[in-house]
């Protein structure tokens, strides 16, 4: 016996090629916190009632796996709405940046908070995204820039998976900013992020590392030394890569087998191929291009070609991304980049599982992984892309239990 049978169900599986991985008249069954079963209702080997110890009739809803939001930095302290009125008034990000503003203004109020303050500012973030459907979310540090702050931020990002039914990934973002009392002195920094990996790697709160690789963050010459001393712990790579101009840094990432390298507004060809080349994911964050307002496109038909997988997240965050909705990033992926909504939703299941390591476990409607499942009130799949500001969410399960 199953513990619970839903039946009467639409699958949007997102398993093999087939559009949405579609199965109509489906069901699907959960024992503990796995899937158990997940095809076309008329396949079961009995009735339902004589399968499971439960059984809930969606009467044609759709079922979707849990939403993945694969980049963000939910964790901070402080707003950055000041900063938004300055760029209205003409300032650019980056010169805000360069003037101390922007990031380094948001490391001042991170380490300024204490852990509990920093778990009460996310809380609600991390809410509004789980009252979409999002059974799964990576958050970084690389606000608090020495090991005690981004320790303390890496330990309450771990904290809010322990409180609340959401699997949290955490990621090292030490390469994130140069520090004040850095001075400039950026190669000095490196060393000091470097130093710090193995007390990272120990603390067992980080499961990935990412770096800023940029004009206004880091070169790729210092991005490589942060990812030689990842691996040497054991640590994936990941990286904010050819955003604002291109550095080469999706190549870079591909170099060293990165997860995922995201933004890519820049990514040149070499920089496609060589992604293709190690499997490296392409995380698109359509809402810091929009709240940038940027107008070079990420080049989605180049990735396309070449069978990069595409992933999506909100890159929430309080600077370029103030973003808690990923839904809303499934119709900016959708008007800005010409993504079709089942690339779309694909980006935020199947390929955002894989740029989080966890393909094998996740991000599909597929027997033995994870019961993570959103069940909407819509009638075609696409509507999840089409809409903007409605949440369709008739509820979500997170390992088996139905929230
Ligand atoms: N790129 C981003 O989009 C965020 N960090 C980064 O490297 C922005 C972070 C911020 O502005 O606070
Ligand atoms: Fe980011």
């Amino acid at each position: 016996m199953w513990d619970r049978l839903y039946v009467n169900a639409r699958l949007a599986t997102l398993e093999g090629n087939a559009p949405y991985g579609a199965i109509e008249a489906g069901a699907l069954a959960i024992e503990g916190a796995t899937i158990a079963y997940a095809g076309p209702q008329a396949d079961l080997s009995e009735p339902p009632d004589g399968l499971a110890r439960q059984v809930e009739d969606l009467e044609g809803r759709w079922m979707t796996p849990g939403l993945i939001d694969c980049h963000t930095h939910l964790v901070y302290g402080g707003d950055r709405a000041r900063e938004f009125e300055l760029r209205l008034e003409g300032a650019s990000y980056e010169e805000i940046a360069r003037a101390g503003g922007g990031i380094v203004s948001t490391v001042a109020a991170t380490r300024a908070a204490s852990r509990e303050d920093l778990l009460a500012a996310a809380r609600p973030r991390l809410h509004a995204l789980m009252a979409e459907g999002v059974t799964t979310v990576e958050i970084k540090s690389g606000y608090g820039l020495d090991l005690e702050n981004e320790l303390k931020q890496l330990w309450v990002a771990r904290r809010l998976g322990e409180e609340l039914p959401v699997t949290v990934k955490t990621t090292f973002l030490g390469a994130h900013a140069l520090p004040p009392e850095a001075k400039g002195d950026s190669a000095a920094y490196i060393d000091a992020v470097v130093d710090m990996m193995p007390q990272v790697k120990a603390s067992g709160l980080a499961d990935a590392v990412d770096a800023f690789c940029e004009t206004i963050g880091f070169t790729p010459e210092e991005t490589a030394k942060v990812f030689i001393a990842a691996q040497a712990q054991g640590l994936p790579v990941k990286l904010h890569a050819d955003q604002l101009s291109d550095l080469g840094g999706a190549a870079l990432a591909a170099r060293f087998s990165a997860l995922s390298a995201d933004h890519l507004e820049y990514t040149s060809d070499e920089g496609i191929a060589a992604m293709a080349e190690a499997g490296t994911v392409a995380v698109l964050l359509p809402g810091a291009f929009y709240f940038l307002r940027e107008t070079k496109l990420p080049p989605i038909e180049g990735f396309r070609r070449a069978g990069v997988p595409i992933a999506l997240a909100t890159d929430s965050n309080p600077g370029s991304a103030p973003v808690t909705s990923l839904l809303l990033m499934l119709n900016m992926a959708a008007t800005f980049f010409r993504m079709t909504p089942e690339e779309a939703l694909r980006g935020v299941t199947r390929h955002g599982a894989r740029a989080l390591g966890m393909a094998e476990t996740h991000g599909t409607l597929s027997v033995g992984k994870a019961a993570d499942l959103a069940v909407w009130d819509i009638d075609h799949p696409a509507e999840l892309a089409y809409r903007i500001g409605f949440n369709p969410l008739a509820f979500a399960v997170k390992a088996g239990r139905r929230l």
